[in-house]
């Protein structure tokens, strides 16, 4: 019997003004290379909200309002003996200055422009259901050079 696969809990955070949303270049680790929301690790202790809240300050320099969970991502890598489980929040507000960080290089985007090529291939699937306002889920198998092989989102 194989074990079950242990649970890595991360936070991701879209910080919408319509019709802008702010989007990071991420500088290095899993995912440089790639624009994308804030967020990172759950720290032991720590509730998933408060980690989205914390990502964004650390990473973007700036404070966010109200947060509002949206989605449930879950994404396995081929060879990977862990599932990431991403919380999507979206914000509105926020207060402080954006502020480029060690890890994120943050960027203002139009919504009707925003460089999915440049981002991971999933999010252009569920970005609309974000978007839309609406709460969603997706499951989703990467090969282990971060190619996307299957997906199954749902929106609620
Ligand atoms: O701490 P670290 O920077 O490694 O956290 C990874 C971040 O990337 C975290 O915010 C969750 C997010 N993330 C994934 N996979 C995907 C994905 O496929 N799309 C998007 N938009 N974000 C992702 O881990």
């Amino acid at each position: 019997m194989t074990a079950p696969k242990k649970r890595k809990l991360l936070t991701l955070c879209l910080l919408w003004q319509p019709p802008r949303i702010l989007l990071g270049m991420k500088k290095r680790g899993f995912g440089a290379g790639r624009w994308n929301g804030f967020g990172g690790k759950v720290a032991p202790g720590e509730t998933i909200e408060d980690a989205a809240r914390r990502e964004f300050l650390e990473e973007a320099g700036i404070t966010v309002g109200a947060i509002r969970k949206q989605g449930l991502l879950e994404f396995e890598f081929e060879g990977s003996d862990e599932i990431l489980e991403v919380h999507v929040y979206g914000a509105s507000d926020y207060t402080g200055d954006v502020t480029e960080s060690e890890e994120m290089k943050p960027q203002w985007f139009d919504v009707d422009d925003i460089p999915f090529k440049d981002m991971w291939p999933d999010d252009e699937l569920w970005f609309p259901a974000f978007f839309s306002g609406k709460n969603f889920t997706g499951t989703f198998l990467f090969s282990a050079d971060e190619k996307m092989i299957s997906h199954d989102i749902r929106v609620l």
